[in-house]
């Protein structure tokens, strides 16, 4: 599948960054969006920076746009204004300005913490109810809820991605379960964008680790083959990383330190 116009927002992010060169395959044209600097546009590249908080800039962001790669918003605990305005706000302009426009489909980064009060002894799938383990997560949930009533109601198709870790590597023993190489998010995210039926979909996001906490065997669907593997940076993150504290609840949920992380309301 070729779009004519696909937009990637967060385009300046740490995975946007990552997939900018990567999606242009999959389309004629790529917009690009962000609050940040996105530097100079490529041939075929359009840049439209954008505050997902301000309406009227999100409405304009979509016009003309097929599909979306949603990466923008906040991807860690902050305060709740900022999450309240991105995360929140943000994603309900996203979607009115999708549906005002007739975009067919949005591929969601949400994050594997819209159920990172599980506990790392439990296997957790897409249809487990969610538990998140902080506003950040409770934000991705939200928008998971969104794109179910946008396409129950509105027909606009969502893949939302529970990405776990997505760096160049691994970086301690959490991650040998959660993380996701940049090759991979490619693969998912083009699994995402080109699946024939998705309607709304989740699937979790990460590499074919030998350890894994997510089933995602009810999104064979999406056809996301993962081809990279945590075991190879195992025993050097075992040598390296101090043995775990086992009265932290980090050590215990799969959220790691987003579990006790965050100002929370204050
Ligand atoms: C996320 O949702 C964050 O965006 C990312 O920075 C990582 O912290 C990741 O989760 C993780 O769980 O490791």
């Amino acid at each position: 599948i070729r779009f004519n116009r696909l937009l990637l927002t967060g385009a300046a992010g740490n995975l946007g960054q990552q997939l900018r060169p990567r999606l242009k395959r999959w389309c004629s044209t790529l917009r690009l969006s962000d609050r940040a600097d996105l530097g100079a546009a490529a041939d075929d590249e359009e840049l439209v920076p954008a505050d997902l908080a301000d309406a009227a800039a999100v409405h304009a962001l979509l016009e003309g746009v097929d599909a979306v790669v949603h990466m923008g918003g906040v991807s860690t605990e902050q305060a709740w204004g900022a999450i309240l305005d991105a995360n929140i706000r943000g994603l309900v302009h996203l979607y009115e300005a999708a549906r005002a426009h007739g975009t067919r489909r949005i591929v969601f980064a949400s994050s594997n913490h819209v159920t990172g009060f599980y506990r790392q002894d439990q296997v957790v799938s897409p249809r487990d109810p969610v538990r998140p383990d902080g506003l950040y997560g409770l934000s991705k949930a939200f928008g998971e809820n969104l794109a179910q009533l946008y396409w129950d109601r509105f027909g606009i198709e969502t893949v939302s991605l529970r990405i776990g870790s997505s760096f160049p590597a691994p970086r301690d023993r959490r991650m040998l379960a959660t993380w996701l190489s940049y090759d991979d998010a490619e693969r998912l995210v083009a699994a995402a964008l080109t699946a024939p039926v998705v309607g709304h979909s989740i699937v979790y996001g990460m590499s074919d680790n030998p350890l894994t906490w997510w089933d995602n065997t009810p999104a064979r669907h999406i056809g996301f083959r993962p081809q990279d593997s945590s075991e190879p940076f195992r025993a050097a993150i075992e040598q390296r990383q101090a043995p775990l504290d086992r009265n932290d609840p980090a050590t215990h949920h799969q959220g790691g330190a987003f579990v006790r992380t965050g100002p929370f309301f204050e």
